[in-house]
C-alpha cells in the first residue's frame, strides 16, 4: 500500500516537474551535467608542449623566437606560429569529440619564446592585461634567458636545435650566436634581409600593419583553433597595431591585406565592432596608464619597448615611451631625465649602434635623436618634408654632442620613419 502511495507521488512529481521545468532549464541541465562527468582539464597550450619537452622521445626543438621589443605583435605572432606549425605537424591533433591533444609520442616539437628576460614581463603594462583578461600566466613561456637557450646549452644539445623568428629578421648583436639555427623568418618590416646559413623559408611582407596578419593568413584562414585559444586573443596585435583601423593611419599603419584578414577571421567569432572597441579602449587605457607607467622608473622605461632596426652599417634604437615628456618632466625631474637619457645613449651607442632615437608617444610627441657622426640633419628635414603632416622643431641640447630634442604634432611612428631613413641611405649600402 505505502509502496504504491510513492510510486504514484513520485510519478505525480515528475510529471509535475517536466511541466514546470522550461526547455531552456533543461538545456543549463544537461551543460552542468556535462560539465561534472567532463573531468578533462582545460587543454593549457603551453603547460602542454613545456611538459612534453622534457620527454625522451623529443630529438628536435624548434624555438619560436618574437623580437626584443617584447612587444604583443611579437609575443603573440609567436606563439600562434608555434601553434600552427604543431597543429599542421600533426603534434596537435583533434580526438573524435573534437578536443585538442597534444601527441605524446612526437619526436619534434614547436615552442614560442619571449625574447626579454624572465621576470621583467610586469613592465609590459598592456601585456599583463591581455594576459589576464585571457588566463595565460606569463610564467608558463619561455624566456630567452632561460638555461636551455644560453649558447652553451644549445651548443651542447643532442637534440637538433632550430629557430623560427616573428615579427623580425635581424638579430641583435648580443643574439648574434643563435644566426646558425636560424631556419625560417615571418617579419612584415621593411629590412635589410641578413642571411642566415640555414635559412629555408622566408616569408616578409610590407607594407603590413601587424605581423599577426601575416601569422593568421598563414596558419589559420581555413581553420582556427578556438578550443585552444580564443580568437579575440589572436587578433589582439592587429587591434593595437592598426589602432583599431583607425583611418588616418591607412597606408602606413595598416593596410588593406591587415583588414580583409581580420574580418575573415572575426567574421565567424562573434565579436562585434563594439565590442572590440571597448577591448581596444581597455588595453590603451593600460598601455597609457601614466602612473603604472612612471611608478616603473627611468631605467625600465628606456630598456622596456625599444626596437631595433638596421640598414648596412646603420644600425639604430628606437625607445618609445607611451608617456608624454611633461608627465616624465613633472616626476622624475629634467635633470634626472637627461641624465639617464644620456647614460643609456652612451652605454648603447656602439660601431654597429649610430643611432638612437627615443621618442616619447603621447599627444604632444616629442623626440630625443642621439647621434654622433651622423646625417640626422638630412633625415630631420625628410621627415619634415615626407608630407605626413609632422613636423620636428630641432633643439640642440649644448650641454651633449649630437642631442637633438624635437617637438612633434601627433606621434610620428617609427613605421614613417623607418622608409624615410631608408631613403637616406639608400646609395650607402
Ligand atoms: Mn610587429
Amino acid at each position: 500500500m505505502s509502496n504504491k502511495y510513492y510510486i504514484s507521488l513520485s510519478l505525480f512529481v515528475l510529471i509535475l516537474s517536466f511541466i514546470i521545468i522550461k526547455k531552456d532549464d533543461i538545456k543549463k541541465l544537461k551543460i552542468s551535467i556535462n560539465k561534472l562527468f567532463n573531468r578533462e582539464k582545460k587543454f593549457n597550450y603551453l603547460l602542454e608542449i613545456k611538459n612534453l619537452l622534457q620527454s625522451n622521445s623529443i630529438k628536435e626543438i624548434i624555438y619560436v623566437l618574437g623580437n626584443s621589443g617584447g612587444d604583443l605583435d611579437s609575443i603573440i605572432s609567436a606563439y600562434m606560429t608555434s601553434l600552427g606549425e604543431n597543429i599542421e605537424n600533426n603534434i596537435i591533433y583533434y580526438d573524435e569529440f573534437n578536443n585538442p591533444k597534444i601527441n605524446k609520442s612526437t619526436s619534434k616539437i614547436f615552442i614560442p619564446v619571449i625574447n626579454i628576460k624572465r621576470g621583467t614581463y610586469f613592465e609590459r603594462l598592456e601585456g599583463k592585461f591581455v594576459f589576464n583578461k585571457f588566463n595565460i600566466n606569463d610564467n608558463d613561456f619561455l624566456y630567452i634567458n632561460d638555461n636551455e637557450l644560453s649558447k652553451n646549452y644549445l651548443e651542447k644539445s643532442k637534440k637538433k636545435i632550430s629557430f623560427i623568428l616573428v615579427d623580425f629578421s635581424e638579430l641583435d648583436e648580443s643574439q648574434s650566436y643563435l644566426g646558425k639555427y636560424v631556419q625560417k623568418v615571418i617579419d612584415h618590416h621593411l629590412q635589410n634581409i641578413s642571411t642566415f646559413p640555414n635559412l629555408k623559408k622566408r616569408i616578409i611582407e610590407y607594407p603590413i600593419g601587424s605581423c599577426m596578419t601575416l601569422v593568421l593568413s598563414h596558419y589559420f584562414l581555413d581553420y582556427f583553433p578556438e578550443k585552444i585559444i580564443p580568437i579575440q586573443f589572436a587578433i589582439t596585435p592587429i587591434l593595437i597595431d592598426t589602432s583599431n583601423f583607425k583611418k588616418e593611419y591607412f597606408g602606413f599603419k595598416w593596410d588593406i591585406f591587415d583588414l580583409k584578414v581580420y574580418n575573415l577571421i572575426t567574421k565567424n567569432a562573434n565579436l562585434t565592432t563594439n565590442e572590440m572597441t571597448i577591448y581596444y579602449n581597455n588595453i590603451r587605457s593600460e598601455m597609457f596608464n601614466i602612473e603604472k607607467t612612471l611608478q616603473l622608473g627611468i631605467k625600465v622605461l628606456l630598456r622596456k619597448d625599444t626596437k631595433n632596426f638596421i640598414w648596412g652599417i646603420y644600425h639604430i634604437k628606437f625607445v618609445v615611451f607611451t608617456i608624454s615628456f611633461e608627465n616624465m618632466h613633472n616626476y622624475y625631474g629634467k635633470e634626472k631625465i637627461l641624465e639617464e637619457e644620456k647614460k643609456y645613449c652612451y652605454e648603447n651607442i656602439s660601431n654597429n649602434t649610430k643611432c638612437i632615437i627615443i621618442c616619447f608617444a603621447q599627444n604632444e610627441a616629442k623626440y630625443t635623436f642621439y647621434t654622433p657622426n651622423f646625417k640626422i640633419k638630412n633625415i630631420i628635414s625628410r621627415i619634415n618634408n615626407a608630407g605626413k603632416g609632422f613636423l620636428f622643431n630641432i633643439k640642440q641640447d649644448n650641454n651633449f654632442d649630437n642631442y637633438y630634442m624635437m617637438d612633434a604634432k601627433e606621434g610620428v611612428s617609427r613605421k614613417i620613419i623607418e622608409p624615410l631613413f631608408k631613403e637616406e641611405f639608400k646609395n650607402d649600402k
